[in-house]
Parts: structure tokens; C-alpha cells; sequence
């Protein structure tokens, strides 16, 4: 399974072609409209988020609220587009885009690199590929692959485990399930599990937005039920928590992924870090703690996946930073229209998606898939055989 996106942050819609989804797949279009809205909420966002409310559009590879084998294709809107016809139309007139010319780079974007990589004199270019409203062709990605793993009885949650100084303690996956995750980030407008860290983590928000500064964060995802043996050790593109981590660090901002307790392995002993191996008649094999978060010689254990991922702090201020302007080369304070201050917690949505999307691919790899049908069977079928191993 792979996919394709395309669209410009302020063109007139991102498009979105995924290929290799088995036949005859339940598809839901309001699980995609679902997973789009939860990425446009949080505290700490701008007034964009205001203005889209997306909705996905279905232009193919769906009948009978199936999916028919063929590539699907989706598009999302950009609501704003219509402010924006004259100045991103594949036409433009010079004189009309000129208004709109972009010569002064923000420190902590794409915006110098990709002029200089691309030859752009217009940093629009560049700033209107890279920033994260492309997140949303991902997000709709990330619900088609859940609609694979919920076929499955594969879950997937998220919740927010720092913003800025604030964090949160490490949750007991005995205590907890993907459901209750979900159930208790959702109802957070910060996606926390914890209430004090809560209204801690919107305090600090509220202060950085008084000094005109962002804060950046971590994320936990958290996949359920993911049968032994997705992922592979016998080569390096195959190894799925590899995968999952190429998959986090690609989402604008993130600098960092973690698998279970991630860097903290590195200040433990070994003692304190290995999973010890069980067996009982119930479970068959099965792991006394879940440190390595799911995953050992690349491949999944059956525990559950726990993957971590770090945003920084979004580059656009309205505190200044120095930059230096392409014409004249002279220094200015980058200062900013509107922007979001903290986009944790859509992060985490994001995140989310991106995760599910790796899992369901790797699945899709695994079991035979031409039809819905053959996948579930196959799944059910190693499932039995792992139990009697
Ligand atoms: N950067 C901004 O400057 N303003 C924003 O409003 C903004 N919103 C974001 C929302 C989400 C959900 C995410 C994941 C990122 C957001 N970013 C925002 C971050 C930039 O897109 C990102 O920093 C930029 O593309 C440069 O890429 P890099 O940080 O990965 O190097």
C-alpha cells in the first residue's frame, strides 16, 4: 500500500491517492471527516483552523461504501482559496503575485533552503508546500489505514505527554487501554491524560502566547491488539519500529521518535530494560513488562506499540527573531500574521495517523489482502497459530 499527496497550503485543495487497499473494505467517509476535524482542534491554535473545517470528497476506488480494489482517490478543500485565486492560479500574473512575494525567510522553515535547493526568488514556493496544512492529506491517509486495522481489531490512540516544561508521567498500559486513551485525550483540549498536567500545560500555553513565543512538545501513540511478527529483522527497510520512526520524524516539526521507553534505555541496566518472556495457556507467549514498546529485532512482539515523538516549538513568533531579507540582504526581525502558538495537540492526531498508516502497510505486507475477506482470515488464522506456538 502507498500513497501520494499533493496540494498547495493555500491552492485550491490537497489531493490524496492511495494504492493497494484490499477489495470490499468497509469504507466510511465519515471516519476521514472524523479524524480531520480532531486534527484541527487544540488549545493554542490560530485563526486558520477557523477558517477550514474539512471535509474529504471521494473521487474513486469506492462503490457501495466499499472500497473496489482500485486506487482510491480524495481531495480536501482549502476553504481559503478563494481569497487566494489571483495569486496561486497556475496562470499568475507577476504583477498580482508580486503583492504577495515572499523575500524574507523565517528562521525554523523550509523557506531559505527550499529557494536556494529550487532556485525560487518567491519563497511562496516553497512556504506553500511545506507547511503542515499538508498534514491533513496525511491525517485522511492515517483513516483510510484505520479503517484497515479496525477490520482487524487493531486500535490506535494518542495522547499528550509534554507541552514546554510541563510532562506527564508514564502511563501503566495494564491501567490502561486504546479506548480509554482516546476517550479521556479526546475530551482534553490539550489531549491530556492527566487533569493537573492539564491545566498546567494550557497556563504555560497561555504564557507563552503573552510573550509572543511557541512551545513545542511530546506525543505518545499507542497501538492495540497488533498480531506477532508485523515488521521484518531481516533488512533494514523492513524493520517496522524503523519505519514508524521515519513515519514521525517526517511530520512537520518533529525531531525526534521513541519506541517504549526510547533514550531512557540508554540510562538503564539491562536488567531494566529487557521484556521477560512468559508463556501461559491463556495468552501463550508473552512479555512481563513492555518497555521495548512492541517491538524487538524490528518486528512486533504482540504487546502493544508504544511510539513517542517530539515537536519543537512552531518557528513563526510574534516575538521576533533575526533573519536577513534574499533582495537586499539586509537584516530584518521576522514577525509574523497568524499562526498557531502550540500545535501539540493536533500533533498528536497527526501522529496518530501516521502510525496507523506503517502498521496497516506492514499488515497489508504480511497477510494475503486482495479482498477484505482473505485479510481477516489470514489474520485470525496466524493469530491461532502464534496462541499455539
Ligand atoms: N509552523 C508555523 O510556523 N506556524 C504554524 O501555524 C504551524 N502549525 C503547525 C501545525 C501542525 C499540526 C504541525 C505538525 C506543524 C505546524 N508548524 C507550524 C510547523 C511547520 O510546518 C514546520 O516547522 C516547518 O514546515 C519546517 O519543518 P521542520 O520544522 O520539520 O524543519
Amino acid at each position: 500500500m502507498r500513497y501520494l499527496t499533493a496540494g498547495e497550503s493555500h491552492g485550491p485543495q490537497l489531493t490524496l491517492i492511495i494504492e493497494g487497499l484490499p477489495s470490499r473494505l468497509p469504507f466510511s467517509k465519515e471516519k476521514i471527516d472524523t479524524e480531520l476535524a480532531r486534527r484541527q482542534k487544540g488549545y493554542g491554535r490560530g485563526r486558520r483552523m477557523q477558517i477550514e473545517s474539512d471535509q474529504v470528497q471521494i473521487l474513486s476506488g469506492i462503490r457501495f461504501e466499499k472500497t473496489t480494489g482500485a486506487p482510491v482517490a480524495l481531495a480536501i478543500e482549502n476553504k481559503d482559496w478563494v481569497k487566494w485565486v489571483e495569486i496561486m492560479r497556475p496562470d499568475t500574473d507577476p504583477g498580482q503575485a508580486e503583492k504577495r512575494r515572499v523575500a524574507r525567510p523565517r528562521p525554523g522553515h523550509a523557506d531559505l533552503n527550499g529557494a536556494i535547493k529550487y532556485g525560487h526568488r518567491d519563497m511562496r514556493d516553497v512556504l506553500e508546500r511545506s507547511s503542515a496544512r499538508e498534514t491533513a492529506a496525511r491525517v485522511a491517509a492515517g483513516a483510510v489505514a484505520k479503517q484497515v486495522l479496525e477490520h482487524c481489531g487493531i486500535r490506535v490512540a494518542s495522547h499528550v505527554v509534554r507541552i514546554g516544561s510541563v510532562a506527564t508521567e508514564r502511563i501503566d498500559l495494564n491501567g490502561w487501554t486504546a479506548e480509554t486513551i482516546a476517550e479521556k485525550s479526546e475530551a482534553s483540549p490539550v489531549r491530556c491524560l492527566d487533569p493537573e498536567a492539564e491545566q498546567a500545560m494550557i497556563r504555560v500555553i497561555d504564557e507563552a502566547k503573552e510573550e509572543g513565543d511557541s512551545l513545542g512538545g511530546v506525543v505518545e501513540v499507542v497501538v492495540e491488539n497488533v498480531p506477532v511478527g508485523l515488521g521484518s529483522h531481516v533488512h533494514y527497510d523492513r524493520k517496522l519500529d524503523a519505519r514508524i520512526a521515519q513515519a514521525i520524524v517526517s511530520i512537520n516539526a518533529f525531531k525526534g521518535a521513541e519506541i517504549g521507553i526510547g533514550f531512557e534505555a540508554g540510562e538503564r541496566k539491562g536488567s531494566q530494560v529487557h521484556d521477560e518472556i512468559l508463556w501461559s495457556e491463556e495468552r501463550g507467549f508473552h512479555r512481563a513488562t513492555n518497555r521495548l514498546g512492541g517491538f524487538e529485532g524490528g518486528m512486533t512482539t504482540g504487546e502493544p506499540l508504544v511510539v513517542r515523538g517530539v515537536m519543537k516549538p512552531i518557528p513563526t513568533l510574534y516575538k521576533p527573531l533575526q533573519s536577513v531579507d534574499i533582495d537586499t540582504k539586509e537584516p530584518f526581525a521576522a514577525s509574523i500574521e497568524r499562526s498557531d502558538n502550540c500545535a501539540v495537540p493536533a500533533a498528536s492526531v497527526v501522529a496518530e495517523n501516521v502510525v496507523a498508516w506503517e502498521v496497516a502497510k506492514a499488515l497489508l505486507e504480511t497477510f494475503s489482502s486482495d479482498k477484505a475477506e482473505d485479510l481477516l482470515r489470514e489474520v485470525e488464522r496466524h493469530r491461532n497459530e502464534v496462541k499455539g506456538f
